[in-house]
């Protein structure tokens, strides 16, 4: 049975959710995506008036350059719309009218500009609050900041690094040649830092300027992805102090957080679309290397011993036989069977560092079908386990812990 009866309608939902929150946004029916933020600057326009800026921008929303412009229209509260364009499929009308074909591109009071920079400076001259500092030598200094940051530097070695090589077609990388990009990539890093204590305050000139927007964007990306595919920290290392702190004060304010991406987001594009395999996630067991956590190895060891039990428990109980044929048992429970031992060797290993989409099950992974028994596997689990029928207090927690982390790791 349907919990209909208990639960509120749709349009009851959305009338309290859409009460309730500032966001803003326009239903694109049948189109990609579905729907479109609206600023909330877009109040700011009189009945009839023009919307002085239109961006192009990627369907997606992964694109760093798109990333700079609206933060800095979000920024300075310029009202804009936005049309979408498809990356893989870009229509004629945009090439014929963008050179590059790149995006972004906006027609800011009619006049057409493209390159991120150049939009930039352009917003700039046409919107006030300026975020360029007033001082005539630090503006200048500012300038060549923005310069700078577009010429091949820290971002390119970022993505080198990433990538793991300098040429991103070759299929391998030596150690020796990642090395020696980690090295380049952390002078680059220290050249940041260095930056960043050169005035007093927490962003790049001391005070929130355009140079923050331009490095915004990809910062806040390789922050989230070399940790995870190269397994070199960033936030929190304690050799960049001041750029734990710019980061701090970036993430502090409110526009950013209404456009930014998040971690687990910025990954998972890497990994999914990118095809990037994480540093991390060669999980295997490694004797030498095993969990110090008594409760994860007590919960490791009641799973592989009752892991019979627990499969039939799982099919019959979970959903799983009334939604698959009884021809699917065999495949169910081989299914089950791959997760429960993903989980216990997860239990086990000493490295519980977070695991990138795609590991067990959905794309790059196993199928589909089997990422889907998994999913509905470790989601009843997670319930089912008891203390202390199952296990101590102590190793359910652990168990539990280990499920949530894994439940990330499924497509
Ligand atoms: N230098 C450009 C770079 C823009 C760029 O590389 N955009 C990418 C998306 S992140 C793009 O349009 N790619 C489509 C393509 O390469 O065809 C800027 O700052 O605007």
């Amino acid at each position: 049975m349907l919990t209909q009866e208990t639960t509120a309608s749709w349009e009851h939902l959305l009338e309290i959710a859409k009460a309730n929150t500032n966001a803003q946004w326009i239903r694109r029916s049948g189109q990609s995506p579905a729907t479109a933020p609206i600023p909330l600057s877009i109040n700011k326009i009189d009945r009839g008036q023009e919307v002085p800026v239109l961006l192009f921008k990627d369907t997606n929303s992964w694109c760093p350059y798109c990333e700079r412009v609206i933060l800095a229209l979000e920024e300075k509260e310029i009202p804009y719309q936005v049309e979408f364009i498809d990356l893989r499929s870009k229509p004629q009308w945009y090439l014929d009218i963008v050179p590059t074909g790149l995006v972004p591109a906006a027609k800011i009071k009619g006049e057409l500009i493209y390159e991120s920079k150049d939009i930039l400076l352009a917003l700039e001259e046409q919107f006030s609050p300026s975020l360029l500092p007033a001082d005539a030598t630090l503006n200048q200094s500012a300038i060549q900041a923005i310069a700078d940051c577009e010429s091949p530097g820290l971002i390119q070695i970022g993505y080198r690094f990433i990538w793991g090589s300098r040429d991103i077609n070759a299929s391998d990388t030596s150690e020796e040649e990642l090395l020696s990009l980690q090295t380049e990539f952390e002078a680059k890093l220290e050249g940041i830092e260095q930056f960043l204590a050169k005035y007093p305050g927490d962003y790049f000139m001391g005070e929130f300027s355009l140079v923050d927007i331009m490095y915004a964007p990809h910062l806040s990306r390789l922050a989230a992805n070399v940790p995870v595919y190269r397994g070199y920290p960033i936030r929190g290392n304690e050799r960049f102090p001041n750029l734990n702190r710019w980061f701090e004060a970036i993430d502090s304010r409110p526009a950013y957080n209404r456009i930014k991406s998040d971690v687990t987001t910025n990954n998972l594009v890497l990994r999914r679309i990118f095809g990037l395999k994480p540093a991390i996630d060669r999980l295997h067991l490694d004797t030498g290397n095993l969990s110090t956590n008594p409760d994860e190895m007590e919960a490791a060891a009641k799973l592989s011993d009752n892991h019979q039990a627990i499969i039939g428990d799982i099919f019959k109980n979970s959903g799983l036989e009334v939604i698959l044929s009884p021809r699917d048992r065999d495949f169910a429970n081989s299914a089950i069977d791959l997760h429960l031992r993903f989980l216990t060797e997860y239990l086990m290993v000493d490295n519980k560092q977070p695991l990138v989409g795609g590991r067990v099950g959905g794309k790059g992974g196993t199928d589909a079908k089997v990422a889907a028994v998994g999913a509905i596997a470790l989601a009843y689990l997670r319930n089912r386990a008891s203390a202390p029928r199952d296990m101590s207090a102590g190793a359910a927690i652990a168990f539990r812990s280990a499920i949530d982390n894994i439940m990330r790791s499924l497509y």
